[in-house]
Parts: structure tokens; sequence; C-alpha cells
């Protein structure tokens, strides 16, 4: 059942498996478990253990790093079945990007995939981006209002953020952002905190809040 393939796919995270995640994710696919639920229920809660026994020092960075590989294995079915969103009309401009310091990149990727699976169009700044560039893509777009997503997964580079919202209003740049931000550390209590619009838990809830804010 159900139950049963999202625990496997956990587990293949957990034991690194790069092969049989694949191919426990094409199969999952096959038998009709959506690409959402996928991530969501299966590959994701896989990852937290794996950062978690990182944290207690039960693995250590090159398994953190097989684990991410086996992730990133199954993004490869995984991405092409969130592309297929409903989103004909256009809604915006989303600029996505990673804060400076910080290069995970994998809830950054399915964010993004989601948002322009849901009629975003998509500036992709990447990882490790710096706020001068932030603050100079949002200058150069030329619609009023933009989306901006950024991710953080550390405490290091989450502090990022507050400096980012404090920049981004001394530019006179707040009125013509939406700004979404999340990443596991990221709590509601930080975003009203730094004065940004919004979070989400997951990409599936980071598509429906950037329609929102829109
Ligand atoms: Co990394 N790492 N890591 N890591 N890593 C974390 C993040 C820790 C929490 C693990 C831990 O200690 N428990 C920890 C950070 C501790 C902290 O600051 N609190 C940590 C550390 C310390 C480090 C290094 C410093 C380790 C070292 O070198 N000693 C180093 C830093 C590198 C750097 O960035 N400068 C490092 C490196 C790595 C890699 C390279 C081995 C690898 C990343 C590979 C890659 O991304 N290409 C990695 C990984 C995989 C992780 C964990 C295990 C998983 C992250 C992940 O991919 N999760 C992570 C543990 C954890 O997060 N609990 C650990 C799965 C995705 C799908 O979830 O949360 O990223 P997500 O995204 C979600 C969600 O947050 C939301 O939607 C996404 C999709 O559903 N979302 C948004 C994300 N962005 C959003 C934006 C929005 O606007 C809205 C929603």
């Amino acid at each position: 059942d159900k139950e049963e393939q999202f625990e496997k796919l956990k587990n293949a995270i957990i034991n690194q498996d790069i092969e049989g995640c694949k191919n426990l994710t094409k199969e999952a696919l096959d038998a009709g478990l959506s690409a959402v639920e996928i991530v969501n229920k299966g590959l994701t809660p896989g990852m937290k253990v794996v950062g978690d026994k990182f944290e207690s020092g039960e693995a250590f960075l090159p398994q953190i790093m097989m684990a991410a590989k086996a992730m990133q294995g199954a993004m490869e079915y995984i991405e092409p079945e969130l592309q297929k969103g409903e989103g004909e009309e256009r809604i915006g401009t989303a600029v996505t990007f990673v804060q400076e310091g910080d290069i995970h990149d994998i809830g950054h990727r399915l964010v993004t995939t989601m948002l322009q699976a849901n009629g975003f169009d998509i500036v992709d700044l990447g990882v490790d981006v710096p706020d001068d560039n932030v603050l100079e893509e949002i200058e150069k777009q030329k619609d009023d209002q933009i989306l901006l997503v950024g991710s953080a997964l550390m405490t290091t580079s989450m502090l990022g953020q507050k400096e980012l919202m404090n920049l981004i209003g001394e530019a006179g740049l707040r009125d013509k952002v939406k700004v979404m931000l999340g990443g596991a550390p990221v709590t509601q209590k930080w975003i009203d905190e730094i004065g940004a619009d919004a979070t989400a838990e997951n990409a599936a809830e980071a598509a429906r809040v950037g329609l929102d804010l829109m």
C-alpha cells in the first residue's frame, strides 16, 4: 500500500541507496502516487532523519552527500511531473535564490519548479547569492510587483534574510516585492520579526502561498 511505499522511499534515502531510490520513485509514480506526496511523505522525511543523525554524530558528511545524491536521482523523475502544472495563465515573475553562504539547493529547486508549474516566470539566481545580487535583480524587473522567494537551510544563513529585508527597505524596493522566505529553520515568528510577507512548509504550499500573495 501507499504507506509501505513511503516507508521504502524514506529508507532508501536513509540508507543512501542511490539506485534503489531512483527505481522506487519511478515505481511509485507508475503506481499512481503523486510527485508531491512522494516528496513530502517519502523523500523529505528521509532527509530529515539523515540531518538529525548528522546533528547527533551518528552520521557524517559523506553520508549526507550520498543521501542528497539519492534524492537528486529521484528528482530526475519528480521534476518533470511537477512541471505538469495547470497554470496556463501567467501570474507574474518569481525571483528565487538561496541565501549567501548556503548551498543547499534541493528544496529551492522543488519550490522553483512548483512556482513555474503554477504560472510564474522564473528568474533563478541559484545558491549562495549575495544580497546585492538580489537587490540588483529586483531593480531590473519591469513588473510593478514581483514575488521574491528565498531559501535558507542553516540558522547562520537564515540571519542573512533579516539583513536582506533591511536592504530592500533602504533601497525603497519594499512595495515592488512580495517576499516569501522558507527553509527548514524558518518560522512564521521569524517572518513577522523581519517583516517578510510569508513562509511555507513545502513546495506545494509555497506555490499556493505564492499565488495568494500575487
Ligand atoms: Co546540510 N545541513 N550542511 N548538507 N543538510 C542541514 C541543513 C542541517 C540542518 C543538518 C543538521 O545538522 N541537523 C545543518 C544546518 C544546521 C543549522 O544551521 N541549523 C547542515 C549543515 C551544518 C551543513 C554543513 C555546514 C555541514 C559541514 O560542512 N560541516 C554544510 C554547509 C554547506 C553550505 O551550505 N555552505 C552542509 C552541506 C550539505 C550537503 C552539501 C552535503 C547537502 C546539500 C546538497 C544539496 O542541497 N545539493 C546537505 C543536506 C542534504 C542537508 C539535509 C540533510 C537535508 C536538506 C534537504 O535537502 N532537505 C539537512 C537536514 C534538514 O534539513 N533537516 C542538513 C530536503 C528538502 C526537500 O527540504 O527543507 O530544503 P528543504 O526544502 C523544503 C521546505 O523547507 C520548503 O519547501 C522545500 C520543498 O518541500 N522551502 C521553502 C524551501 N525553501 C523555501 C522557500 C520558500 O519561500 C518557501 C518554502
